[in-house]
């Protein structure tokens, strides 16, 4: 009796967290309602404006690299000027989409180099966790003997900032990948060299008068990828868990009723943590908590939104007010003093969506200067003081909200977040205690796996996209695969449409297959576990050579997939290809720009024997039918068991 009366309350504090998305939708078009009253545009009228999309364009098959063109490919005209078929223009366009979201990742993993760089004991940015960045020094073989950390931490940079442009060898980090890793990508001429060297060798092979065929232009692409996940990415993680500190579990709440009416709401948007972590430290100074209190505020609140609020979020508890498609919805509650950007994913439409309220949208990087923002630019050695400025902008903005236009959706739910690999380890230490080395061992997270308690793990990233309804694709992706006994780690604007619908905390285990379930239960996590950023995926791939490392068996055999099912931007794509290059099958819910060759699709989709399967072991499959999707993922875990026999 009494056990199952802690069940029915479980399952009720479950489904008390879990958000219908009807109920979401609905106070969403309540606030474009409230919003268009002010003049506020949307991304849903302006889809309707850009209805139906240019064919050409989405099929892939138009070049624009020269201007005796443009030239688009159609039966009537099979080639371009220059002499260039379909396959070839289909795989240039997809070169130069991927090289857009390594340089992006890429540059963004930079600038944490040269924010670590200029760290200092008494600047404006610290070493919050010394003994990650003991450990790279020691894989760098970097001298620590009597030094000073700051000294170490230095040369960390240097070394990583040299990463970027070294003349000879490869990345450094692929010697963390499984030897058999390593061995298949320099067989197959995909080994990632210096970071910059890749993003340069995309534009040049694509330029006019090279590359036009698919093959190489498609291995391009896998290296491209490569020298973000495990270069760029995996440089802006790093470094950031060195300077602002390795996530490990930690409580927050997500959704728009995290913006609180009676306090000064500063909003925090794009990327960089560089930027965020000091508006963190100044929303948090009692001189400023006192001026918003003398103004008739009770404080002063920061909410996140895309990867910056999976940085803050991980880091301290900071609320997670949306994903991508979400942050036009952030602004439109009305009562958001200052929205501060820093790079990537900021819709240009919240310059003059704020002029429809009091908000002030400030831009700090010059690498994302956008029209009707207040430019504020962000440099390690002014931060403090410029994010004290930016926390005082929003603290005086209070006394200018107009009070009778704000809309808050009732809407919060629990989540728990921040499962670094770091994290991972010491909870399965808490089932198992055995210290193996440094990293770890993950051998309790296999026994479940080969016992079958566990089918398998999916890696659930990526964005919103319109052409979906927004979270729908990942939240019922998810909850199918929880049914079937398949964990899920998540990063990116995946983590929050997770969040949002209260899949991230551990009541959500009552949605699980029995197995799942059960795992939950002994390792006290959440059937969905939240791993960070875009950049974190980065983590994702440590994890899953740590994995196959204790397994004794190689990337590809192990029933682990990736999936993609509304992603969006360029980075989405760079992301996709070193996730299938690491060996990982990785399905998406969108289809790329490559449909227009079939030849293209092939080689990306496994559909011919010289393709990335056959050269590193994984491939993409597209499909747009979600339901589908996931029907075909549940199989393919299955067929990988089969293949080991478990
Ligand atoms: O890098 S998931 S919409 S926020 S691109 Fe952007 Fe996509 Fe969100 Fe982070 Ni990733
Ligand atoms: Fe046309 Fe060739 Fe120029 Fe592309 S490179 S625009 S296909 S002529």
């Amino acid at each position: 009796m009494e056990a199952e009366k802690i069940l029915n309350d479980r399952i009720e504090k479950a489904t008390q967290n879990l958000i219908p998305l009807e109920k979401m939708e609905e106070e969403y078009a309540k606030l474009i309602e409230n919003g268009a009253k002010k003049g506020a545009d949307s991304y849903t009228y302006r889809v309707k404006n850009q209805t139906p999309h240019c064919k050409f364009g989405e099929e892939g098959i138009c070049c624009r690299i020269c201007t005796m063109g443009p030239c688009r490919i159609t039966a009537k005209a099979p080639r371009g000027i220059c002499g260039c078929d379909v396959h070839g223009i289909v795989a240039r366009n997809y070169v130069r989409f991927t090289a857009g979201g390594t340089a992006t990742h890429s540059d963004h993993g930079r600038a944490i180099c040269h924010t670590l760089y200029e760290a200092s004991a008494d600047g404006n940015y610290h070493v919050k966790d010394p003994e990650k960045l003991m450990r790279l020094a020691k894989e760098w073989e970097i001298p620590t003997e009597g030094r000073d950390i700051y000294d170490i931490a230095h040369d960390a940079a240097l070394i990583g900032l040299e990463e970027y442009g070294k003349p000879f060898g490869f990345q450094r980090f692929i010697d963390r990948a499984t030897p058999e890793r390593k061995e298949t990508w320099i067989r197959e001429e995909v080994a990632p060299r210096a970071i910059d060297r890749e993003v340069s060798t995309d534009l040049h092979m694509t330029h006019m008068g090279c590359s036009s065929e698919a093959y190489a232009l498609i291995r391009q692409a896998l290296r491209s990828g490569l020298s973000d996940g495990w270069g760029g990415s995996m440089m802006g993680t790093e470094m950031s868990d060195i300077m602002f500190g390795t996530p490990m579990p930690i409580d927050c709440e997500a959704n728009l009723g995290t913006i609180k009416a009676d306090y000064v709401n500063i909003m925090v948007h794009g990327h960089d943590p560089s930027v965020s972590e000091m508006i963190i430290y100044y929303s948090e100074d009692p001189e400023m908590i006192q001026k918003a209190k003398d103004l008739g505020a009770k404080g002063i609140n920061v909410v996140g939104v895309c990867c910056t609020s999976n940085e803050v979020a991980m880091r301290h508890g900071i609320s997670m007010a949306g994903n991508f498609l979400q942050q036009e919805n952030c602004i439109l509650t009305g009562a958001i003093e200052a929205c501060v950007v820093d790079v990537q994913c900021i819709f240009p439409a919240l310059g003059p969506l704020s002029k429809c309220f009091h908000t002030k949208f400030i831009t700090t990087s010059e690498i994302a200067r956008m029209p009707e923002s207040q430019f504020i630019q962000f440099d390690p050695h002014t931060a403090g003081r410029d994010a004290k400025k930016i926390v005082e902008m929003a603290v005086e903005n209070y006394k200018n909200r107009d009070k009778d236009s704000v809309y808050i959706p009732d809407m919060k739910t629990k989540a728990t977040v921040g499962y670094s690999c770091e994290a991972i380890v010491k909870q399965l230490d808490t089932v198992t205690n055995s210290f193996v080395d440094e990293i770890g061992t993950y051998k309790p997270l296999v026994e479940c796996v080969t016992s079958g308690v566990l089918r398998g793990a999916v890696a659930m990233v990526g964005c919103n996209n319109p052409r979906v309804r927004a979270d729908l694709a990942h939240i019922s992706l998810m909850k199918k695969l929880l049914k079937n006994d398949i964990i899920l780690v998540l990063s990116g604007c995946s983590a929050q449409a997770a969040a949002k619908a209260g899949l991230m905390c551990k009541e959500a285990k009552e949605v699980c297959g029995a197995g799942l379930k059960r795992v939950c239960e002994l390792a006290d996590i959440p059937p969905v576990l939240h791993m960070g950023s875009c950049v974190d995926i980065s983590r994702m791939m440590l994890l899953v050579n740590y994995i196959a490392r204790d397994w004794g068996i190689d990337v590809p055999q192990l029933p682990i997939l990736g999936c993609a099912p509304e992603w969006m931007s360029e980075k989405a794509v760079s992301i996709g290809n070193y996730v299938v290059a690491t060996g990982i099958d990785t399905f998406l819910g969108i289809v790329p720009y490559t449909s227009g060759s079939q030849l293209v699709t092939d080689i990306l989709c496994g559909g011919v024997e010289d393709g990335v399967q056959s050269w590193v072991g994984a491939h993409f499959f597209f499909e747009t039918d979600i339901d589908k999707l996931g029907d075909m993922m549940i199989e393919r875990i299955e067929e990988k068991r089969r293949a080991l026999n478990i």
